[in-house]
């Protein structure tokens, strides 16, 4: 498509947009059911658009946004039990999240391997790439979670940190974080904790009595940890928020901002949108921790509800779900995806378990559940699955 020459009016770009949007799936439908993504809280909209022109890489023109902004990273390090000294820095999302936190972690060792389990998210081959970084892959015990004896093993004088996944993308699973930090701790080793998707479930279910580890700096040999608010957090994307045990360390990834007014700045981006920010920054104020604690407990009746249904047909999970996420074993994965995107199903494969994966967001009803189960019965039933 050529650049336009004549401008159009407002309501014909509207309407064109409006068919864009018409080919979307909204999460609405139900029928995104892999997704980690869910609808934002209508109040994100509405902090979103009110911050739409504000930039947080040159504050002084926005200082309410700044001061918005430093109170989001306030809450987010008392959820993350973060002591005095840690400092937080808004990110795009999980991607950014890791990259700074490896950055981190490069610049205060000088080391180049990282430790990664292999669960670990693809961001991670990224963040390898452009930084020059050996990834060091550590065995999983059957749990899909990291053996402490491989990990031990694996450890050297080059090693600039270990990666744990609190909430892994395949399975929801949880690494043993507090026996990892202890480890990590005596060998005076980086620990990064990657908790872009269970950052805001886990802490609200343990605040229930759910019996899930300590994940965050309540570990004494976590160093840093990643928070995702566009995933479990239910606000807009993109926004991210990663936190580190003491602010120097961001002081020493710093680089001198001489043309705006932010003078020293850690962030990987320089221009960056106070919307998302806002959007957090409502959703949180709005749902409190007693909010976020019924939707967590809502996304696990649902799962429990999904893997009791999917059991009745004679399909079985990898694991038992430990977060919202099931994923469903499969011999025929091809022809299985095939049959319910056909049905209008989108669920997200992964081969390298033979398997699918769901995450029961909150968008996902029983009622979708209840629709959705004739549909893969009849589906696997078709290729010979069950
Ligand atoms: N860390 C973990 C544990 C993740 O699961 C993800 C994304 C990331 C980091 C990276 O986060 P960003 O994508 O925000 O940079 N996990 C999902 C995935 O790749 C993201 C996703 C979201 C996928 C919505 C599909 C989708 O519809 O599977």
């Amino acid at each position: 498509m050529a650049f336009p020459t004549h401008g159009k009016s407002e309501r014909d770009i509207l309407e064109e947009l409006h068919e864009f949007r018409e080919k979307d799936i909204p999460f609405s439908s139900g029928r995104i059911l892999g997704s980690m993504c869910t609808k934002p809280l209508p109040i994100a909209e509405k902090a979103y658009m009110e911050f739409l022109e504000t930039n947080l890489g040159d504050p002084e023109h926005f200082m309410g946004a700044w001061e918005m902004e430093e109170q989001l990273l306030e809450m987010i390090k008392d959820l993350l039990h973060a002591p005095l000294d840690a400092a937080g820095q808004i990110v795009s999302g999980g991607t950014e999240g890791n990259l700074l936190a490896i950055l981190v972690a490069k610049s205060l060792t000088g080391k180049k391997e990282i430790v990664v389990p292999s669960h670990a998210h693809f961001s991670f081959n990224k963040i390898a790439s452009i930084m020059n970084l050996k990834l060091r892959v550590v065995d999983t015990s059957d749990a899909h979670v990291i053996s402490i004896n491989s990990l031990r093993n694996i450890l050297s004088d080059k090693t600039a940190a270990v990666v744990a996944v609190a909430g892994s993308t395949e399975l929801g699973a949880i690494d043993p974080i507090e026996e990892i930090g202890e480890l990590c701790y005596d060998e005076h080793v980086f620990l990064h904790v990657d908790a872009a998707f269970g950052g805001f479930i886990i802490p609200f279910l343990k605040e229930q009595g759910y019996d899930l580890p300590n994940f965050d700096f309540l570990v004494n040999g976590v160093s840093t940890v990643s928070v995702d608010a566009h995933k479990m957090g239910c606000s807009a994307i993109p926004l991210g928020i990663v936190t580190v045990r003491d602010r120097r360390w961001f002081e020493d990834i710093s680089v001198d901002a001489p043309y705006v007014s932010r003078k020293k700045q850690s962030s990987i981006l320089g221009t960056r949108s106070g919307g998302p920010v806002a959007a957090a920054y409502a959703v949180i104020k709005h749902l409190g921790r007693e909010g976020y604690q019924e939707i967590a407990s809502r996304c696990m009746e649902t799962t429990f509800y999904m893997k009791q249904r999917l059991n009745e047909v004679g399909l079985d999970t990898v694991i038992e779900p430990v977060l919202n996420v099931i994923e469903v074993k499969v011999k025929n994965l091809k022809e299985v995806m095939k049959g319910l995107t056909a049905k209008g199903w989108h669920v997200n494969p992964v081969e390298r378990l033979s398997s699918f994966r769901m995450v029961m967001m909150p968008h996902i009803t029983k009622q979708i559940i209840d629709e959705f189960i004739p549909d893969l019965e009849e589906v696997c039933k078709e290729v010979g699955e069950i």
